[in-house]
């Protein structure tokens, strides 16, 4: 039987994988062991993710809420879209154009991507668009570009890991966030590499580690500012280095020797032998790499705290030099590229700036528009959704579930309520699509083609492998249905329904940026299993796999070290809420779940919330495993069942976030933002636990 060569529809790996037809119209998953990446391996998301393709749990046709009933009911398709352009068409026409909004996701292809950002700015003509992204590595994003003048999350390819002498993985968990990727980390330390893990929590990758550092959440900075004091102290720094091929080095040597070792203890409860200890291990190897995840991104000083990341390993000319530098590992499948091409507020496609009057005129020679008729940047994605219902009265929401994933989510949904107009594009009927007034049905990973752009910057291609069902239409047919009822014939032709054409638009209009694709094909992805960006037209074949080797992308070539200083976390813990939570990931469920608990085994394995807390805690306050626990924020009170681990630090707690209802972890949340970057603080609030008599339930949040 004839199988396809394609990609799993969830995590920034994007493993390769061949998909056989069943023959009753479905695919089975095989092992693809060419594609570098992943090798065959799979998780368990991966593995089962044909199940979501199933009409029993995925949206068959569109719905629309019926006046009479105010239930969603099926519709057609011309009913659907005709309801979404009256609704958007006429907030627009009462309340101007930016009274409409656009929430993207990271999980849309490069090209749903690339037209959700156009859609927005040309046939709605708003400036209020953004995306999930920003709750994911905007942080990360934004000291890339602050150092090295370009975001690409790695700079090189993850092949390059098990070649180097140190890695220090900072509020990373490989092991169930990214199970097949684990192996890299296993082959660094059979080649005599060392790794250092950084995470609040003994995980299952900090239990492969040479080294745990298990500091207080949201006090990375403080701890990456100590391990640069001990650097200087201790004369490990690389002053060649320095000289060569930085800028700004005296200030930010003056802020890390401000933070004194012994102050750095006690901020993060990491014992000063340990720091030495990391400080040895990452200088006595001639290379090193540091590499963060959410741990140290999703916090209100996230791109600080990565900035002093980066500064430590410019400091030890760990960057821009083969097997070292810096990197951030991109969590969602078009994590990378779904930054890239325009559903950012501040962003065109190629990563171009909104501001840049350059840009605009390129991108908007492309469009065939006015470059006067952009709009500029927009509200980052909590600001968007906390105008809902007020300053932005209807939203277009495509690729992302906020109901269950944003921070203080009661009052997110509340807004969402607020709304005059919501429509919701989906695959299933997520929390926040139960909400809308029109729910667009759309196709799935195995049933359409497209680009994704995998953590690596590496582009790589989606192929079709089945037919969609009849009633479900694609996220491009929908952008297009929408443009012809907006904009008629004219506009219609703007927005093409085949990805191809799509992809050899974005090729132009990224000709020339910082994520120049335009030498980029399907043919040309086919033919290497991926292509990494920059790729020129008319430059090597391959693209760029390494970046930085020669210069940086910072006008002159040399990366520029930040100055930062260590600052609170947003909420500290106090007499009312004594204890900290921290959220984050299980390997068997993904993101909001949405798509995840709709499948059996993955249920089986993962079936629920809970609150992972430290036995002394749990002693005092007399928690017992398995047993109803409320934990309680200033945003609101949930209820899940204790799991009692030595592996937390006794002062904090954790829940994943994948669920909704009373254990919804983001009714508890923070949305004190990183000023920079927009990021909320997901990693740290205080709460309080209180015990919960078996049965009873929870209030409802606030
Ligand atoms: N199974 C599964 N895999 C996924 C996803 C999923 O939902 N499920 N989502 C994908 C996406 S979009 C993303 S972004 C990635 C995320 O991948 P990761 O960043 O690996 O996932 P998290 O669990 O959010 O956070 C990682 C670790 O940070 C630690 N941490 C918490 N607070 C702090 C802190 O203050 N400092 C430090 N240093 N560490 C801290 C947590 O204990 C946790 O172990 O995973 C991707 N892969
Ligand atoms: N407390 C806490 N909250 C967090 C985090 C955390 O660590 N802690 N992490 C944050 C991070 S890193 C992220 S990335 C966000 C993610 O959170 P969400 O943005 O909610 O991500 P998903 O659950 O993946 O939602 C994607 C939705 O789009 C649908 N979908 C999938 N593919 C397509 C497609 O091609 N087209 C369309 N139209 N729909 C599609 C899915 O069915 C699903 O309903 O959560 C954030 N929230
Ligand atoms: S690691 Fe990520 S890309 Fe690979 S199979 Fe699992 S979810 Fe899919
Ligand atoms: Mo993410």
């Amino acid at each position: 039987m004839h199988t396809t060569a394609t990609h799993c529809p969830y995590c920034a790996l994007q493993c390769g994988m061949n998909l056989r037809p069943t023959g009753d119209g479905s695919v089975a998953v095989e092992e693809r062991t060419a594609f570098p990446v992943n090798r065959g391996a799979l998780c368990g998301k991966g593995r089962t993710a044909p199940a979501v393709l199933s009409s029993r749990v995925r949206l068959t046709e569109p719905l629309v809420r019926s006046h009479a009933t105010g239930r969603l009911e099926p519709a057609t398709w011309e009913e659907a879209l005709d309801t979404v352009a009256e609704g958007l068409a006429r907030t627009r026409g009462a309340h101007g154009p930016d009274a409409v909004g656009v929430f993207g996701g990271g999980g849309l292809t490069n090209e749903k991507a690339y037209s959700l950002g156009k859609f927005a700015r040309i046939a709605l003509g708003t400036s209020q668009i953004d995306y999930n992204g920003r709750f994911c590595m905007s942080s990360a994003a934004a000291a890339h570009q602050r150092a090295f003048g370009l975001d690409r999350g790695l700079p090189f390819p993850l092949e390059d890991i098990p070649k180097t002498g140190c890695v220090i993985l900072v509020g990373s968990n490989p092991a169930e966030t990214m199970p097949p990727a684990l192996r890299y980390f296993t082959e660094l330390r059979e080649n005599g590499g060392t790794l250092i893990v950084v995470d609040p929590r003994r995980t299952r990758t900090a239990a492969q580690a040479d080294l745990h550092l298990a500091p207080r959440p949201g006090t990375d900075l403080a701890l990456a500012l100590g391990l640069l004091h001990l650097v200087v102290a201790e004369g490990r720094t690389d002053d060649a280095f320095i000289a060569e091929r930085t800028t700004g080095w005296a200030e930010t040597r003056a802020a890390a020797m401000a933070h004194w070792p012994e102050h750095v203890e006690r901020v993060t409860g990491v014992p000063l032998p340990r720091l030495r200890e990391a400080v040895d291990l990452f200088c006595t190897p001639a290379t090193g790499m540091v590499l963060t995840a959410r741990g140290p991104e999703q916090q209100s000083k996230g791109t600080d705290t990565v900035s002093a990341w980066i500064n430590l390993c410019l400091a030890t000319g760990r960057a821009g030099r083969p097997y070292s530098g810096y990197g951030c590992l991109t969590g969602q499948g078009n994590g990378q590229g779904g930054r890239e091409h325009g559903q950012k507020a501040d962003q065109l496609p190629g990563y171009r700036k909104l501001t840049d009057p350059a840009a605009r005129a390129h991108v908007a020679s492309v469009w065939g528009v006015d470059p006067d008729s952009l709009p500029g940047p927009g509200r980052s994605a909590y600001e968007l959704l906390d105008a809902l219902g007020t300053d932005v009265r209807a939203l277009l929401l495509m690729g992302s579930n906020p109901v269950v994933s944003a921070p203080r989510a009661a009052h997110v949904e509340s807004r969402i309520r607020a709304l005059d107009f919501l429509a919701v594009a989906d695959v299933v009927l997520s929390e926040t699509a139960q909400l809308a007034d029109v729910v667009l049905p759309v196709t799935q990973w195995a049933e359409e083609t497209g680009t994704t752009t995998n953590l690596e910057g590496r582009v790589l291609l989606r192929r079709r492998a089945l037919t969609p069902p009849p009633g479900v239409r694609s996220d491009l047919d929908v952008m297009n249905g929408l443009a012809s009822r907006l904009g008629g014939p004219v506009l219609e032709k703007s927005f093409p329904t085949s990805p191809e054409e799509v992809f050899e638009e974005l090729r132009r209009a990224t000709a020339g940026a910082p994520a120049d694709y335009s030498g980029i094909s399907y043919r040309a992805i086919e033919e290497q299993d991926g292509v990494f960006w920059p790729c020129p037209d008319g430059g090597p074949a391959a693209g760029t796999p390494r970046l930085f080797l020669d210069r940086f992308a910072t006008d002159d070539g040399r990366a520029r070290f930040t100055p930062v200083s260590h600052r609170d976390a947003a909420e500290l813990p106090d007499a009312e809420y004594p204890l900290l939570l921290t959220t984050g990931r299980v390997v068997a469920q993904y993101q909001s779940g949405a798509q995840t608990r709709r499948v059996g085994e993955l249920n089986a394995a993962a079936p629920g919330p809970f609150v992972e807390l430290h036995p002394r805690l749990a002693a005092r306050l007399g928690a017992a495993e398995g047993r109803p626990l409320a934990v309680v924020s200033r945003r609101g009170r949930v209820v899940a069942p204790a799991r009692i681990t030595d592996t937390i630090r006794p002062d904090t707690v954790f829940m994943p976030f994948h669920w909704p209802g009373e254990g919804r972890a983001n009714t508890l949340t923070n949305p004190a933002l990183d000023p920079v970057s927009r990021m909320p603080e997901f990693k740290t609030c205080a709460v309080r636990l209180e015990p919960v008599a078996e049965g009873s339930d929870a209030a409802p949040a606030r």
